[in-house]
């Protein structure tokens, strides 16, 4: 045939390349850098393992990141499940008061259990999931670097993580803890199980929690492309910037107070101790000084996922982009305010429990502001179903639902009536899993095929969003009816209103279904990643931030070929695609140079260039 006596001569002159000679992408950040051809066997595996464990690229520290919490939010699911199978049967006890039936667990094991899967859930998956996942991947890309500001600081933070994660897991081994993951005193002063170990692991957790924070503020002040101004930044890194700035101010206080009470424990400091003249409550002022703030830590990165999900599917420009930006730097500032609303049972003084109580209310205020816009932006583009737009209207409905019931339990009056029942179990599991949890799920699909290169199977993915909304609802909503009722949290069995059996049973099978969702989503993605799997063009969705107009799927070792020049919006899908009917939805074509070589992109965007290295990947 030609080809095999082709002469360098009748190749492509040069300026028909797609890429500037010496610029050809020879990395993919999956495969690059990876051992040399002649190091075979134990010695390849080593240095396989080394290059990843060792790598100080942005995109490698997020999937890592990725795997691990992924195995946490498995860890504390299966527990979820230990919690719900405990409650599907009121106990049977015999005459002389012993459990004879009906339960799978002791109640001290039960402590350890809804314990363990508090921590777990807080600090080990949800606090680092969406910015040390996606923020660590997506950032540097997103602002138009190669790296973050401090590359090895951010390979230190997941190190300083692993060995936060690893004292925490450590103190399973040496009995767990009973406290609930508040670690209220006097109890978790005064409880014989591991304390300690558990403090300290939060501890630890924190630095890596700030030192990604802090690169991640500097990546946006001093990092971005020219031309990416701050009315340029997609609003995955406003919020991401408004996390950080939480994280860098409210973690030192989660340390020292973590710090005070294992002193208190080992050297009976006397700070939260009566006996000693310390004051108990003074505790709960520190932990929800934290902890409260930490909620945004764990929904703003959601509520900037699910813009950029709002803008690629609904095709339209995200509606009041600077609102939508700065309530989300309102809502970091105004949640350092209202910490009070978890103690309005814990006998502070009534006018310090009005005033928590009124400033809660204000958070509504900017919340609102971006739910309006999400909506508005649906009604004036054309929305496009796929998975991660099931999962990202998924976000809305639950998220409003856990947003309206936090007002609820905001109000003073009808806290008092709900605090401690399962009426706030309900109201946290629609905001953290019903929001966070759905942002994640939903990014992770938006993303999956730049991180990995591979299409997952759509219809699987949709099959996934559906067990898991059904599953939810069932699972969680119900629990709103009995904590009204009075069912108390935090508790084994239910003697005394055995009317409620019938409703554990639901909320219980509907764990189950959630739990299959979730199941279906990890099997769809490893089946994505097997070699048969079609490879992902550069940008499946039509996105028009840098990720997506810019990178190759996976993207090159060092991103991009040249510092992209940014000369639009995030969202200015008019101008960077013209778009014809829906059909053309998932290849459009960019019609302005905004930088970097246009053949580049038009190859990308059109699916025709495959990462060269994506066979054997
Ligand atoms: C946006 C994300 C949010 C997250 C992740 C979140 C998370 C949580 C968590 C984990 C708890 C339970 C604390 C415990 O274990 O005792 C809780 C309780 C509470 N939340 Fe939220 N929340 C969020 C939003 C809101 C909003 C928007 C409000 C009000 C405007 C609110 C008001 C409350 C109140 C008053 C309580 C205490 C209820 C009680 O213990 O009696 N939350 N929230
Ligand atoms: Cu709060």
């Amino acid at each position: 045939m030609a080809t095999l006596t082709q002469t360098p001569q009748t190749a492509p002159a040069p300026a028909a390349r797609a890429y500037p000679v010496g610029h050809e992408p020879v990395h993919n950040y999956l495969r690059e850098p990876r051992p040399a051809d002649d190091v075979r066997g134990l010695a390849r595996a080593w240095a396989w393992v080394k290059s990843w464990a060792l790598s100080v690229d942005h995109k490698r520290i997020g999937i890592m990141y990725l795997v691990a919490v992924s195995v946490f939010f498995t860890v504390a699911g299966l527990l979820a499940l230990g919690i719900r199978t405990e409650l599907f049967f009121v106990n049977q006890y015999s005459d002389t008061g012993a459990v004879i039936g009906g339960n799978i667990m002791g109640p001290d094991t039960y402590n350890r259990v809804f314990t363990m899967h508090g921590l777990i859930m807080v600090f080990l998956f949800i606090i680092p999931s969406i910015p040390a996942t996606m923020g660590n991947f997506l950032l540097p890309i997103m602002v138009g670097a190669k790296d973050v500001a401090f590359p090895r600081l951010n390979l230190l933070s997941l190190y300083v993580y692993a060995a936060g994660a690893s004292i925490a897991l450590w103190s399973i081994t040496t009995g767990g803890v009973d406290t609930g993951w508040t670690f209220y005193t006097p109890y978790s002063k005064e409880t014989g199980t591991a304390v300690i170990a558990m403090a300290l692991g939060a501890f630890v957790m924190g630095f890596s929690s700030i030192l990604t924070g802090l690169n991640f503020i500097v990546t946006i002040h001093k990092m971005r492309a020219p031309g990416m101004t701050w009315n340029r930044m997609p609003l995955f890194l406003w919020s991401i910037y408004a996390t950080s700035i939480v994280q860098i101010l409210a973690t030192p206080v989660i340390g020292i107070t973590m710090v005070l009470l294992v002193m208190e424990r080992v050297m009976g400091i006397g700070i939260f101790d009566p006996a000693l003249g310390g004051d108990p409550v003074l505790f709960q002022h520190f932990f929800w000084f934290y902890s409260h703030p930490a909620v945004y830590i764990m929904i703003l990165p959601a509520f900037g996922v699910i813009s950029e999900l709002m803008g690629t599917f609904s095709r339209q420009r995200v509606y009041g982009y600077r609102a939508v930006a700065l309530s989300s730097v309102a809502i970091a500032l105004l949640g350092f305010l209202v910490w009070g609303h978890h103690m309005f049972t814990s006998g502070q003084s009534p006018v310090s429990s009005v005033v928590f109580s009124l400033i809660t209310f204000l958070i509504g205020i900017p919340s609102g502001i971006k739910i309006f816009n999400w909506v508005w932006t649906m009604y004036k583009g054309s929305v496009w179903l796929k998975t991660p737009m099931l999962y990202a209207l998924t976000f809305l409905f639950l998220f409003t639902i856990g947003g309206v019931t936090g007002i609820m339990v905001g109000a003073l009056a009808v806290d008092i009536h709900l605090h401690d029942t399962y009426f706030v179990v309900a109201h946290f599991h629609y905001v953290m899993m019903g929001g966070t949890v759905m942002a994640f799920l939903g990014g992770i699909h938006y993303w999956w095929p730049k991180m990995t290169g591979r299409l997952y199977n759509e219809t699987l993915g949709k099959i996934s969003a559906l067990l898991v909304f059904l599953g939810f609802n069932m699972t969680f909503f119900i629990q709103f009816v009995m904590g009204s009722q009075g069912m108390p949290r935090r508790y084994y069995d239910y003697p005394d209103m055995p009317w409620l059996e019938p409703l554990h049973q639901a909320s219980t099978i509907g764990s189950y279904v959630l739990g299959l969702g979730l199941l279906v989503v990890l099997v769809n993605g490893m089946l994505s990643l097997r070699k048969k799997t079609p490879r992902a063009p550069g940008n499946p969705w039509g996105g028009a931030t840098l990720e997506w107009t810019h990178t190759t799927s996976p993207p090159d070792h060092h991103n991009f070929h040249h510092t992209p020049l940014v000369t639009h919006g995030p969202y200015d899908y008019e101008v960077l695609f013209q778009t014809s009917g829906d059909s053309q939805r998932g290849a459009p074509v960019p019609i302005v140079e905004v930088g970097g070589p246009q053949e580049m992109d038009q190859e990308i965007d059109d699916g025709t260039r495959q990462p060269d290295s994506a066979a054997d990947m």
